[in-house]
């Protein structure tokens, strides 16, 4: 079986993580003096979010320099200390790849926009104004579509009297993957990392990077100002023919490498043909349909999560990739809210046990499970008073479209951007419980949780019972139970709105999983495992008769 089939992967927000200078921004040089937090946690993998010289428009993933370290987060001879001192403890480690997209200050961009006749125009996706338009004049945008983080997805350049594309910031802008010498570059820049050492790539919305050439006008969903053009961009054209030729340039002939393709949209029957081993395009997709599932047609609406949609989201992923291809298993990064404040309870009565049911119920699924900072502590999310308390450059970005052009309240905006806002992932690792939670000797670049009094590593570190301690005990489950990394998936009770069950099986073994995602007691109607062993059990209290407690959760065995 390939390693990373047994592993797990711990993604690390370099920002966020732990600042050994004082200058309110977490670097390398803090990831070193906390490895051992991840040895002793027993993960296998670590993923950093971007650590290259960037403008950190949207923190890092507007790289300015492929082929250096930020100068805030340490420099070459730092990471490859940290590179080193991760391998010494076993552990691999896999970069951010943000190649859809480069920052505006990258020279490659600079040379672009410096002429129409720059022999590096073509790398981008420069385009006139709509036919009989004033260029520059609202509305006369190549497209209709609307950037992700607010306002149309294309800038005015005076210069050249032309648009540059940008899906994401105007900071952002596309590259032109249609380009060969654009994907010669990209490869080139992939081996001189592999050469370096690293152990992988975790893709950046890599599957956006082919865009239909005739860039057609997207839908307009009413109520918003700009259309959603991603019909033309997910999953388009030449992705597969691109993803192959980066695996033939840059990964053949290596050993022992994880690539992960960041691929929001990508459906089930795509999914297998990007990571089925025989056609050679990645290893495993990171998809989003199981984190979409309480997101509505309407984005400033709250709607509550409905467990019956979650089962039936990821069972459908878990058996579409049942035979060839693999999962990617996640419930946080540093683009989502914290779980146990979204599918859990956070309160006090409940987050441990909450957060202990999710992670049992994540990490039982067949598939690579991921862990993002804090989420091995039950971090929450953060009281958020008002829309000058976040950073993020999405929510700064949709706060101002949704007031200005889509007529809502500044209320309605900020409920949504509280309970779903990029930012609660983004609060420093909550360490121990002294000023700025260990994090920062200096004011910290986004203030720590008021919590981390109580929730923090060195306290969890210290007791048994905690959530950390829960985690450490999942991720040995799966090096000593081969079920779990291994076994078929069977999904139970399909229809239940506060239960989740499945089994696992592997030749003689059958696990059976069962979680309350709910905080009434539940009866799960499953006959046959009477005398089952009960292998782990976040309340200690076996259930009497199936009947779980609030936000229990159970795994039993039988042979
Ligand atoms: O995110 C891709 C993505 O799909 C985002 O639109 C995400 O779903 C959204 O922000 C959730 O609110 C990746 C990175 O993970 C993200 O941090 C970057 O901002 C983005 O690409 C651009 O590089």
């Amino acid at each position: 079986m390939t390693w990373w089939k047994k592993s797990v992967v711990y993604q690390i927000y370099p920002r966020s993580f732990a600042d050994s200078d004082g200058d309110g921004m977490g670097d390398l040089r803090g990831i070193i003096d906390h490895l051992d937090h991840l040895a002793e946690l027993g993960v296998d993998v670590l993923w950093l979010s971007p650590v290259y010289p960037s403008p950190q428009d949207d923190n890092g993933y507007d790289i300015s320099d492929y082929q250096d370290i930020e100068p805030l987060f340490g420099d070459l001879a730092t990471f490859d200390e940290l590179l080193a001192g991760a391998h010494a403890r076993n552990m691999k480690i896999i970069m951010d790849l943000v190649v859809n997209h480069s920052s505006d200050e990258h020279e490659w961009f600079l040379e672009s926009r410096s002429g129409t006749d720059s022999p590096k125009r073509d790398w981008y996706w420069w385009r006139p104004a709509r036919p009989g338009m004033e260029p520059g004049t609202p509305g006369a945008e190549p497209t209709n579509w609307g950037s992700v983080f607010g306002g149309p997805a294309w800038e005015y350049d005076e210069k050249t009297g032309e648009y540059y594309l940008h899906l994401f910031s105007k900071k952002q802008p596309d590259l032109n993957w249609e380009n060969p010498e654009v994907r010669q570059a990209v490869y080139a820049m992939m081996r001189w990392w592999l050469d370096r050492g690293v152990d992988g790539f975790r893709m950046d919305v890599i599957n956006m990077i082919s865009k239909d050439v005739s860039l057609p006008d997207g839908r307009l969903n009413a109520g918003s100002a700009y259309a959603d053009g991603s019909e033309a961009f997910i999953g388009g054209p030449r992705l597969h023919e691109f993803l192959q030729e980066m695996h033939r340039e840059v990964f053949e002939g290596r050993e022992g490498l994880l690539t992960v393709g960041e691929m929001p949209g990508v459906t089930v029957e795509e999914a297998i043909l990007h990571t089925d081993p025989d056609r050679r395009e990645v290893d495993m997709v990171f998809q989003f349909d199981h984190v979409w599932v309480d997101r509505g047609p309407d984005p400033w609406l709250l709607v509550p999560l409905q467990l019956t949609q979650l089962k039936a989201i990821l069972g459908r992923w878990q058996a579409g990739l049942a035979g060839a291809g693999w999962n990617s298993l996640y419930w946080n990064n540093h683009d989502q809210p914290r779980v146990v404040s979204r599918y859990g309870d956070d309160s006090p009565a409940h987050r441990v046990a909450s957060a202990k049911m999710l992670g049992t119920v994540l990490h039982l699924h067949r598939g690579t499970p991921y862990i993002y900072q804090g989420e091995e502590l039950g971090m929450t999310n953060y009281p958020f008073a008002d829309i000058d308390e976040f950073r993020d450059i999405e929510a700064l970005g949709q706060y101002k479209q949704a007031l200005e052009l889509e007529g809502r309240t500044p209320e309605e905006v900020l409920k949504v951007l509280r309970a779903r806002g990029r930012d609660n992932a983004r609060t420093p690792m909550q360490w121990d419980d002294s000023p700025n939670a260990g994090f920062s000797t200096g004011t910290p670049w986004l203030p720590a949780n008021p919590n981390h009094v109580e929730i923090n590593a060195k306290a969890q570190r210290a007791d048994p019972d905690s959530v950390f301690h829960w985690y450490r005990r999942l991720i040995e489950l799966r090096r000593t139970e081969p079920a779990v990394a291994e076994g078929d998936f069977t999904m139970l009770l399909p229809n239940d709105e506060r239960l989740y069950a499945f089994t696992r099986r592997l030749g003689g073994t059958e696990l059976l999983v069962i979680g309350n995602f709910s905080g009434v007691e539940a009866h799960a109607g499953i006959d046959g495992w009477d005398g089952a062993e009960l292998v782990l059990d976040n309340l200690d209290s076996p259930p009497e008769g199936l009947n779980l407690a609030p936000w229990q959760a159970v795994v039993y065995r039988r042979t």
